[in-house]
Parts: C-alpha cells; sequence; structure tokens
C-alpha cells in the first residue's frame, strides 16, 4: 500500500472512530442551554444510500459530510441546503403527508455559530430519536443511541467552531424482532428527531448526576448522592434548601460522589399537596437549582400508602400523543392539556404509557399533583433469550431512571406491558426489577400482567413475576375483547399475592359523536355503560389499590383501521384527539369524585 493511501485510510478510521460514550446529565431544563430547536433540513433516504455505498458498505464520504459542489462539474446527488424541512421536536409522520406511514431513514441537518469558551464544557443532548440515531458534528461521528424514548447525548467540547457549525444526525425508525419495542405494537411508530435537542454549557467540573430522596421509611431524613463530572477524591458539594435553613456540605469520595444526608420539616409532597422546594447545589463555581418534593412510597398488604396513608389509585393510562394537532407530544403546553384533562377527570394518578415520556410530562406531574407510573417499552412479545434485547431494554430501564429519580410525582417503574408467561421471560423481567431496585430502592416496581380464568365466573391473578414485584398491574377487557359488559356483573376476583393491585387497563371504544343503544360497538353508550359495569365490579375487590382505565385520549395506532369509526384511531380514549370528551369521561369522573369525596368523610 503506498504512503498517502495508508495515511488516507489512518485518516478515515479516526474520524469515524472517534466518538464519544453517549451521557445523560442530569436536570437538563436548569441547565445553560443553547436550543437547537427549530426547523432542520432533512433527506429522505429510504436505501440508506447517504450512508452506504452501492457495494453495501459504509461510504466515508456520506450525507453526514454535507458535501457541496466544489466546481462546476462536480456532481453531489444531495443538498441539505436545498431539500425541504421538518420542525424538531416533532415526528416526520405528522408534519408531511408523504411520510404518514414511512419506517426508514432520514437525515436531519442544522447549521449554526456557536462562541466556545475555554474553561467549559459543551454537551449536544438529545431528548429522545426514535428509533436509532447516528449523530454526526462537522463531519465526524460522535456517537449514536438505540432507543425511541430515553434522552442521551455527547461531549463536544473542542469540537466547535465559532462559524458554520453543522449537525447531521442519521435517525431511522425501523424496529425490528430484537427490539424493545419490536415491531408489533398498538401505537403509531413516528420517527424523527421527536425531543428537544439543545447545546448544554457548564463548568469544567460540573454536577453531572444526583439522587435527593427521602430515605426509606422516614419523612424527615433525605439520604441521597451528588455525582460530579471528575473522580476525583475531595470535591466539596454544597446542597441547600432556603426555604427550610438547610445547608450541608460533604466531600467527594474517589468516584466522584459526595454522599448526601440532612434533616428537614417537609410539608410531604402529595396531589393534594404538589409542594416542591427550590433546592440549590454547587461545586466550585456551578451553581444548580431543582425542584424537588420530598413524600414517601410504600406498601402494606394489599394497601399503598404515600406519606404512611392510604391511598387509591385514581388514574387513567395515556399515551404521549398530542391533544388538538395529534402526532407525537413534546412541550409542556402538550403536557399541561393532557395533565389538566386527568385533574379534570378526578384523577390523582397517571400511567403514562408503553415508554418513558418526554421531561414536560414528568415535571408538569410534579407541579399539578399527579402521580406517575412509568413504564419501558418492553410490550407483548420480546426475545426474551436475546442477550442483546436485554442489554438494550437494561439500558431503556436506567436511562429512565436515570432522568426522573428526583421527581416525586413518580412512584411506580413498571418494566413491562402484558407479557407471555414463560421462564425465559420470567428470567428476563426479575432482571429488569432487580436493576430497578438496584438504581432506585424508593420505589415501588409493578408490571403490567395479564389474568385468567379460573373457572366462568372467578378472574385468578397468579403469575410468578408477581413474587418479585411490589405492585401487580393488571390488564383485563371484559366487556370488549371478552363478551359483552354486564359480563363483568357476576365476576369474582382472586389472587395469590398479598400485595396491591392496580388494574391497568380496562375500557372499550367509542368514536365521539356517534350515538346508540349500549349494545352497539362504537357508540358512546355502549362505552358509558362499559365503564358503569367495570367500575360497579372493581370497586368491590379489596386488594384493589387503583386503576388506570385504557386511556385518556384517542391515539393513532396502525392496528386500527375500520373507515368511518377508527381510521387508524385506536378509539377507547375518554376524549377525542380533537379534544372531545366522551359520555364515558363523565361516568368514570363521577366513580372518582364520589369515591374521593368517601375517604375524605372517613
Ligand atoms: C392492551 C395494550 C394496549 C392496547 C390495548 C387495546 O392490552 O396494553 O397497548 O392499546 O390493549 O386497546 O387493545
Amino acid at each position: 500500500m503506498k504512503f498517502f493511501t495508508k495515511i488516507f485510510l489512518l485518516t478515515i478510521l479516526i474520524t469515524t472512530c472517534t466518538f464519544g460514550q453517549s451521557t445523560i446529565i442530569a436536570n437538563i431544563p436548569n441547565r445553560v442551554c443553547t436550543s437547537l430547536d427549530g426547523y432542520w433540513q432533512v433527506l429522505v433516504d429510504p436505501f440508506e444510500n447517504g450512508y452506504y455505498d452501492y457495494r453495501y458498505m459504509p461510504r466515508n464520504d456520506g450525507f453526514f459530510k454535507n458535501q457541496k459542489p466544489k466546481n462546476r462539474w462536480e456532481h453531489i446527488e444531495y443538498d441539505f441546503d436545498k431539500s425541504f424541512t421538518l420542525h424538531v421536536p416533532g415526528d416526520w409522520n405528522t408534519q408531511k403527508p408523504e411520510l404518514f406511514f414511512y419506517q426508514g431513514t432520514v437525515w436531519y441537518k442544522k447549521s449554526f455559530d456557536f462562541i466556545a469558551q475555554s474553561g467549559k464544557r459543551y454537551f449536544l443532548s438529545f431528548g429522545a430519536c426514535n428509533y436509532k440515531a447516528i449523530v454526526y458534528l462537522n463531519g465526524n461521528k460522535i456517537g449514536e443511541h438505540e432507543g425511541g424514548f430515553t434522552p442521551f447525548g455527547f461531549d463536544i467540547t473542542g469540537k466547535l467552531f465559532a462559524k458554520d457549525n453543522f449537525v447531521v444526525v442519521k435517525v431511522d425508525n425501523r424496529v425490528s424482532l430484537e427490539t424493545i419495542p419490536m415491531v408489533n405494537t398498538d401505537w403509531w411508530n413516528y420517527g424523527g428527531i421527536t425531543r428537544s435537542v439543545a447545546i448544554i454549557t457548564t463548568s469544567e467540573t460540573y454536577i453531572h448526576d444526583y439522587s435527593l430522596q427521602l430515605k426509606k421509611g422516614s419523612q424527615h431524613e433525605v439520604s441521597g448522592w451528588v455525582k460530579i463530572s471528575d473522580a476525583s477524591a475531595g470535591i466539596s458539594v454544597n446542597v441547600r434548601i432556603p426555604e427550610l435553613q438547610i445547608e450541608t456540605e460533604a466531600k467527594t469520595g474517589t468516584d466522584g460522589i459526595a454522599q448526601i444526608r440532612f434533616n428537614g420539616n417537609f410539608s410531604l409532597w402529595s396531589p393534594e399537596n404538589p409542594k416542591l422546594y427550590d433546592v440549590v447545589l454547587q461545586t466550585g463555581n456551578e451553581v444548580l437549582h431543582e425542584q424537588i418534593g420530598f413524600r414517601t412510597i410504600e406498601t402494606a398488604g394489599t394497601n399503598i400508602l404515600l406519606n404512611g396513608n392510604k391511598i387509591y389509585l385514581r388514574g387513567i393510562s395515556i399515551h404521549e400523543e398530542a391533544p388538538m394537532r395529534t402526532g407525537r407530544a413534546y412541550c409542556e403546553e402538550d403536557a399541561e392539556i393532557l395533565l389538566r384533562w386527568a385533574k379534570d377527570l378526578g384523577c390523582n394518578f397517571v400511567r403514562l404509557a408503553h415508554y418513558p415520556h418526554n421531561e414536560n410530562m414528568v415535571r408538569a406531574a410534579d407541579k399539578l399533583g399527579l402521580l406517575v407510573w412509568s413504564e419501558i417499552p418492553v410490550y407483548w412479545t420480546i426475545q426474551w433469550e436475546n442477550k442483546a434485547t436485554l442489554a438494550n431494554a437494561v439500558t431503556q430501564l436506567t436511562d429512565m431512571i436515570t432522568r426522573d429519580k428526583n421527581r416525586a410525582a413518580v412512584i411506580l417503574w413498571s418494566v413491562s406491558n402484558e407479557t407471555p408467561l414463560s421462564e425465559p421471560r420470567l428470567n428476563f423481567l426479575n432482571t429488569l426489577v432487580n436493576k430497578a431496585r438496584e438504581l432506585d430502592n424508593t420505589r415501588l416496581i409493578t408490571a403490567a400482567l395479564e389474568r385468567h380464568y379460573a373457572n366462568d365466573t372467578t378472574q385468578l391473578i397468579d403469575d410468578p413475576l408477581g413474587k418479585f414485584l411490589d405492585v401487580l398491574g393488571c390488564n383485563e377487557y371484559i366487556g370488549w375483547y371478552d363478551g359483552l359488559p354486564a359480563k363483568a356483573d357476576n365476576m369474582q376476583w382472586k389472587t395469590v399475592y398479598d400485595k396491591p393491585h392496580i388494574i391497568s387497563e380496562f375500557g372499550g371504544e367509542a368514536l365521539y359523536g356517534f350515538h346508540s343503544d349500549t349494545l352497539t360497538a362504537w357508540s358512546e353508550e355502549s362505552q358509558a355503560y362499559l365503564y358503569e359495569h367495570q367500575l360497579a365490579m372493581l370497586q368491590k375487590v379489596p386488594f384493589i389499590s387503583g386503576m388506570s382505565p385504557w386511556i385518556l385520549m384517542d391515539f393513532r395506532s396502525p392496528r386500527r383501521q375500520l373507515p368511518g369509526m377508527q381510521d387508524y384511531f385506536n378509539r377507547k380514549g375518554l376524549i377525542s384527539e380533537k379534544g372531545e370528551k366522551k359520555m364515558a369521561f363523565y361516568t368514570l369522573q363521577k366513580f372518582y369524585k364520589d369515591l374521593h369525596s368517601k375517604l375524605l368523610q372517613r
């Protein structure tokens, strides 16, 4: 090989290999952020020609180079700057009719100027891209990420120019039999840079992550840690809560982690009192603010105890589907609308199905006083014996907990939804349960399970996974997939577990504005009737500590095809995608309001 060829290949190797590990920095909303949201230029690339050459080998001069012809003869067969744009954050499916059903690669490009200062560090941070993202800065790969609903970021210190930087992201929304989730889901596989993108500026040594929560079993003692970016011992970390005149200081160990302990006379966070304290964290000259609520969550037999008091979870399930405009929800306004509807319904609890929702949602729940069930998309049929699939699930679980572990609203981490019984599945899910406990021993671990018929009139919950969970979720569709609504009337419920149970789903479809009798499918009357029978049945079951019926708002799903009724919407919402409340909304609202006032009278 000629000397110059060797140098050339070496250069390619270096430029394609010098990319870093993805990292999640805690508390992005309170950091110094330069937003890259807005319109990005895009190239739709169904055959991935911008990535592979004609022999299907990765190209060194792919679309990520954002090349321009240097003379009149050079023919470069793409041009970001002449292509159309898509809004970031946002899915591509609802922004361009041609992309409605599209599954494949779209390249995004954003150009920007940036004055970097010495003594600072810079991170390129993404709220989420669905499903797989490869990120390039100024023509060089800086990292990649798999998983459509979790945040990621890369250290780009020293890689920015004062002028004409460009970020290119290859986003591929295809999922496969091996991925989490796999190909078969009852929701739209919205592709794109679906959450915000920003450059985060930090000090050279910065607060990377922290956990500040009440110690299990105590309503006064906070037991937590702060991790700084340098793994060096003896660095001071200061934590203050000015409102309570609390100030404490600790030094990092050799792992860069400072253990934090202090006592406080907290006004405990609850749905009735969603009190958040301004917490100030400081190391060196970096000061970071955070809003944290303090509360305890435990179980006792079949009861759930919030701050030591028995609580019934008056819930509703929610997909991350935008109210009023359809498509993926991402902003504070979307979160406000959805969660205010839940409040109006009389809820104190929401199940954020079936994947981690955007951070605005969880932060809004913290402010509005809604308890949260948060889950990862281990949904239906997963490759239980595939080690890479398990590793992927563990990463998604870890990233969900990493982002949201300081939110008082979150009380339940869910590891799966409606998964079929088998030994490999049990091992897989038990690994996730153990991982969740290792990362966060203050919250409860759950999963949405299935029940089965012990006989014609008895539902039995005996899934062996129940042994490892703190709370058992249970989905059932009596009156929709399973007989007529009145079938609920004589149904008994049994469980083998002395633990709290939540009916994590029940429901049926209705098209807003379609009226008929109670036994005509898709009528508002039939949905309300189904709710009446379900609620009459469920309120008699002593071990049930709450419910999150399916679902707050109609949502897009390719499985739901019936013209005139569904038109690619799962119609089990209590509210239409346009914000219209169906009759069943009021049925559940009355039940929750009566239940709440009964509990208040006791
Ligand atoms: C379920 C699933 C949920 C579906 C729902 C339905 O059991 O957990 O994702 O959308 O049923 O509508 O069939």
